[in-house]
């Protein structure tokens, strides 16, 4: 057993049994109401999944298992001579609840490494597709075809016992990160670079390498796409990626299944596809000005007119956050540090000084702050990642870290199968009168 599959088993095996005896105790006791505002308002705040992986606060932003981003930039190891940390290391934590050492992180890239060799049906089953179709289409199609590796589905067919299942878990999540940067690249490449496909760098971290198999090897990127790929990871257990992913695992499919389910949620413009909205929509204010950086007054006439065309602000919002995302702010100090005179980015905080104002007008949009997509499309721009199309597949490779490690704890925990309960109109309205009267 390997090293951090061990940390994985010490740490979930007393856990598991805990929480047995914990909700055996306690299955009865009340924790909370549901109003009908949040039935029919899309479960908005119902307490009501476990998930170890990390914590939302509405006014703090993220905790990774209680880790803030600036606290995870101070503790989480880096490669040599970077300032950001190794998604490796967030892995790491959010899987074991513990801080990595440099060594268990060079361990994990060496791993992630050993285990990256795509098979080559995946490829075929790529190139059969019109190099039209949406990356994420080609993304969660890929990753589909690989659940023919899935040591899961192969264990249960065997008949393994349940309490084995987080092992095979494990070695599926495993397995598929280290392969994730590989087919992200190959869909890049064979779908904006004319396939010119480039080979894997094992002397490079994780994020370093899908860098360079991006194609774009400075030093500088690498750094980006490390603090990137850390701070999509997670966002706890409700967002819909992840609670995708949860749903289809809880049925026993499959790590493969599961993230596919996930990502087809992380590409509706609502969730992660609005950070290639953030881009068109910054892009078509530019051509439709016909200026590189356009006055605060013509920005603020742009998003009124966005709005009273029945458009969302992509960017701005969020179902949980009351504050700016603390993940904007990570990629805004990063480009303040980096770039602080790009152009496109200094539209991007020239909205930030506007938009919260214009939409704060609005009483009914809860809150008026960007969300990390507001940022993230502007830092690809300025490293020459221009195809903004290909931007929510970033977010998915990152995605998987926090959605899979998840998994491994789902099964480690013995979660069952998730079956809430829906009501008719009827049966909403006769709750209601009922409610009222009593
Ligand atoms: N622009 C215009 N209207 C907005 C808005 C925005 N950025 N954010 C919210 N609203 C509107 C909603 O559409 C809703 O309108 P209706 O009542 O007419 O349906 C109303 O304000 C209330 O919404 P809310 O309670 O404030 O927000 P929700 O929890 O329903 O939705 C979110 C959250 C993110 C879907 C929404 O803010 C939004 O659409 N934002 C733009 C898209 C975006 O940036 N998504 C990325 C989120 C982060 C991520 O998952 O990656």
């Amino acid at each position: 057993m390997d090293r951090l599959k061990s940390r994985l088993k010490d740490k979930s095996q007393p856990l598991a049994k805990e929480l047995k005896n914990f909700i055996r105790g306690n299955a009865s006791v009340k924790i909370g109401e549901v109003t009908a505002g949040q039935v029919f308002g899309g479960m908005r705040g119902v307490k009501s999944l476990i998930t170890e992986t990390s914590q939302l606060d509405a006014m703090e932003g993220i905790r990774f298992r209680g880790y803030s981003i600036p606290q995870l930039k101070k503790y989480l190891p880096k490669a040599d001579g970077c300032t950001e940390p190794l998604p490796e290391g967030i892995f790491y934590l959010m899987l074991t609840g513990e801080l990595p050492s440099k060594d268990d992180v060079t361990w994990l890239s060496a791993e992630w490494a050993v285990r990256s060799g795509v098979p080559q049906h995946v490829f075929d089953t790529l190139d059969a597709l019109p190099t039209s179709v949406h990356p994420m289409t080609q993304f969660s199609t890929a990753i589909l075809a690989m659940q023919s590796e899935s040591i899961f589905a192969r264990e249960y067919r065997k008949g393994v016992s349940k309490l084995a299942y987080w092992e095979a878990m494990y070695e599926d999540t495993m397995n598929l990160i280290a392969r994730l940067p590989r087919v992200a690249a190959y869909i890049y490449r064979r779908t904006f670079h004319n396939s010119e496909h480039i080979e894997p760098d094992f002397n490079l971290d994780w994020a370093g390498n899908f860098a360079h198999m991006l194609g774009i090897d400075s030093p500088d990127f690498k750094s980006l796409m490390r603090l990137y790929l850390t701070i999509h990871a997670d966002h706890e257990g409700g967002n819909a990626s992840a609670h995708a992913t949860h749903l289809t695992g809880s049925t026993l499919s499959d790590a493969y299944y599961s993230l596919s389910s996930g990502i087809n949620a992380l590409a509706g413009p609502l969730h992660g596809l609005a950070n290639q909205e953030v881009i068109r929509w910054v892009l078509k204010m530019r051509v439709e000005l016909d200026k590189g950086r356009p006055s605060l007054e013509e920005i603020e006439a742009f998003i009124r007119q966005t709005l009273d065309e029945g458009k969302v602000i992509p960017g701005y919002g969020h179902a949980v956050l009351r504050r700016p995302d603390p993940r904007f702010t990570a990629q805004m100090e990063f480009a303040k540090q980096y770039f602080p005179d790009d152009e496109l980015v200094n539209v991007i905080w020239d909205i930030f000084e506007v938009a919260p104002k214009v939409l704060g007008e609005k009483v009914k949009i809860k809150s008026p702050w960007p969300n990390v997509d507001a940022h993230s499309g502007a830092t690809l721009m300025h490293y020459g990642l221009t195809e903004y199309d290909f931007y929510t597949v970033l977010f998915g490779v990152s995605r998987a870290l926090g959605v899979l490690s998840s998994l491994c704890w789902d099964r480690a925990l013995g979660l069952p199968i998730e079956r809430p309960k829906s009501v008719t109109i009827d049966m909403l309205k006769d709750l209601v009168k009922a409610n009222k009267e009593a």
